[in-house]
């Protein structure tokens, strides 16, 4: 059998560099933050999964039934030879798509791109088992930097899946559409999906579930930051937090010190102090409205061709052309 190609751009000392100065940045403020990429190390992937099947989280589950309902119509519309899907983890939704390409002769390659390396190598090989004949390239790398280094043939549809995008802060959104605008030329697709605004009670237990295995994900992150960088977070001593953010739209996860603490971070080369009850920032998960999306999409160069939601209208699917 065929393994899949695969090109690392996150080369460990890439990702410790980048961790350092996100670590710099983030918890030296008055106000602490780190950027939600960190949780999926080989850990914190499986705890997501875990999440996508929990019964309050419902964005996978109500994406993959737009998805299968509209994959054919996907397939038909753009004819694509290459589908890239950014963010892709463990690909699993992606199955429909590539179902419907394949059915309609067009797809000749897959380009899984993703952070955790774990999940990246997995998920080429299964889908390399799965459908025989198939190019698969997978590339570990950050979507916000290496973009420009994703291989394929034209027509490309680039799948940005899961909600994923509702991480990035409006000017970042802004600055990745208008570099994925870039990448395409005229007749080349976005798929981009998107969890929309609504009941606030139903987003903040879709973050904070019964289970907490929200919880253990979110603590994660300072597992990772602890082995990484040295430093000696003790995650038990965190609360986990979810929180709705009426005005912006978004839920934020925060990790809540239980009580006063100084953390070092010798691979940082920084201490961080904090006070009881003080909140780090560690996710903003953005929600939309259709307007929102259309106008984004249309500031970047993006013509939104279909807007299609599950029948619940929890979650959007958006196909846009460059
Ligand atoms: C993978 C970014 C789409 O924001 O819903 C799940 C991550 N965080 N539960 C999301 C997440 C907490 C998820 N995304």
């Amino acid at each position: 059998m065929t393994n899949p190609v695969l090109d690392n751009h996150l080369s460990a000392d890439h990702m410790a560099r980048a961790l350092r100065a996100d670590v710099r940045a983030g918890l030296s403020g008055p106000r602490k933050t780190l950027p939600p990429k960190w949780f999926y190390d080989a850990t914190g992937s499986e705890l997501f999964e875990r999440i996508t099947e929990l019964p309050e989280y419902y964005p996978t589950r109500a994406e993959r039934e737009v998805l299968l309902a509209r994959a054919p119509e996907i397939a038909a519309v753009t004819g694509a030879a290459t589908l890239v899907e950014l963010g892709s983890g463990s690909s699993e939704k992606t199955r429909a798509l590539l179902d419907a390409l394949l059915a309609g002769g067009t797809l000749k390659k897959f380009v899984p791109m993703d952070v955790s390396i774990s999940a990246l190598s997995a998920a080429a090989r299964s889908i390399v088992e799965q459908y025989p004949g198939l190019l698969v390239h997978g590339v570990a790398g950050d979507f916000t930097e290496h973009l420009s280094l994703l291989p394929g043939d034209e027509p490309r549809l680039v799948a940005f899946l899961g909600g994923t995008i509702g991480n990035l802060l409006p000017g970042e959104r802004g600055k990745f559409f208008g570099a994925v605008r870039e990448l395409l030329g005229p007749g080349e697709w976005l798929l981009l999906g998107t969890d929309l605004v609504k009941d606030r009670q139903v987003l903040v237990e879709a973050y904070d579930d019964a289970q907490g295995v929200t919880a253990e994900f979110n603590r994660n992150v300072l597992r990772v930051v602890n082995r990484e960088l040295d430093a000696d977070f003790e995650p038990e001593a965190f609360e986990h937090v979810a929180v709705w953010d009426a005005e912006q739209e978004w839920i934020e996860m925060r990790l809540r010190a239980t009580r006063a603490m100084t953390v070092g971070l010798p691979g940082a080369g920084v201490e961080v102090r904090f006070a009881a009850g003080e909140e780090l920032r560690t996710e903003v998960s953005a929600k939309f409205r259709r307007e929102r999306v259309e106008q984004e999409l249309a500031e970047a160069g993006f013509e939104l061709a279909h807007w299609w939601t599950d029948t619940e209208g929890r979650f959007a699917v958006s196909l846009a052309t460059a």
